[in-house]
């Protein structure tokens, strides 16, 4: 059985909107009403609500006054998190934690794979970016393409896929065809079926046979069903496609660690579909404090008692 173990990482100041750093917080509510057992190892909270303001970087000089210290704490504490053990789930704050939580995975195991699950490439460099938010920048900080004079450990290419994508920069469509970084777009989900796109990441990543690090911006999925969060993007993941995607990250046999990122409790949208995306969150994470063998048999369920508004296939 894998003990889960939440870490909170309120941090907001890759982004400009307020609220994403109240996102641990807003989860640790959710859950202790909805899915209790999350909340059975104790969570790392030391950085459950971080109030530096945001930070915009236009060139990798800029980058030198980074805080990068909150990043390599949270580093740490993922890190420690697997050597005790545990599968940690880092609980964002805007998806430039993933420079903290992925270079934990990478201290932990260095060979670690990483599917990138997200609307967005986030894959600029101060200098390619048209906004300066670091949210948009985390794979390239992970990938060594900014802040080169930090020592770190460097995600290889070869180690990455980005899955879900829809909004990418025109200087993040060069880095990807450079790097020859896998990439699968949300469009080939809806053309190809999420089965079948999956599995090429899997075996591109050779996910069966190595350690994996799941980083999952909830922006990933449709704004129907997940509204709360700062750069919504349509036609994103149904609730079919994240049934479906959270049953195949749940029955890798070496996951290491999750991000859950972006979630933004101040943005108040009706969600205006029949499923709430915090429930397909919850659940996914519920079920891996199951027995794996018993996941197959827990997603049935999740699924019978969801589907009934819902027009998705019945998988049982
Ligand atoms: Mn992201």
């Amino acid at each position: 059985m894998c003990k889960l173990q939440l870490i909170a990482a309120g941090i907001g100041i890759g982004q400009d909107l307020a609220g994403v750093e109240n996102g641990p917080e807003a989860w640790f509510d959710f859950f202790r009403e909805h899915y209790p057992r999350l909340l059975y190892v104790p969570p790392e909270a030391s950085l459950i609500k971080n109030n530096l303001s945001s930070v915009h970087l236009h060139n990798n000089k800029d980058s030198q006054s980074f805080p990068f210290a909150v990043y390599d704490q949270l580093a740490q504490q993922v890190a420690n998190s697997q050597r005790r053990g545990f599968l940690p789930v880092t609980l964002g704050g805007d998806h430039s934690v993933a420079m903290g939580s992925i270079t934990g995975s990478l201290q932990a195991q260095p060979n670690m794979k990483v599917v990138w699950v997200d609307a967005h490439g986030d894959i600029n460099t101060p200098e390619t970016t048209l906004t300066g938010r670091v949210h948009g920048m985390p794979l390239a900080y992970l990938l060594g393409l900014w802040a080169q004079d930090r020592f770190r450990l460097r995600l290889h290419e070869k180690n990455v896929a980005l899955f879900g994508i829809r909004d990418l920069d025109s200087g993040e469509k060069k880095i990807i065809r450079d790097l020859g970084i896998k990439a699968v777009s949300q469009s080939e989900i809806s053309r190809r079926g999420i089965n079948k796109c999956w599995q090429e990441v899997s075996e591109h990543l050779n996910l069966a046979n190595s350690p994996v690090h799941v980083s999952f911006d909830v922006d990933a999925m449709d704004p129907k069903l997940f509204p709360y969060t700062g750069v919504p993007v349509n036609r994103g993941l149904n609730g079919y496609e994240c049934e479906i995607l959270f049953h195949k990250i749940s029955q890798l046999k070496n996951l290491r660690a999750i991000d859950i990122v972006e979630f933004n409790p101040l943005v108040n949208i009706e969600s205006g579909g029949a499923v709430d995306g915090r429930h397909l969150v919850g659940q996914f994470l519920n079920s891996l404090t199951q027995p794996s063998q018993n996941r197959a048999q827990l997603k049935r369920i999740s699924l019978s008692t969801t589907s009934e508004n819902m027009a998705w296939p019945n998988l049982a």
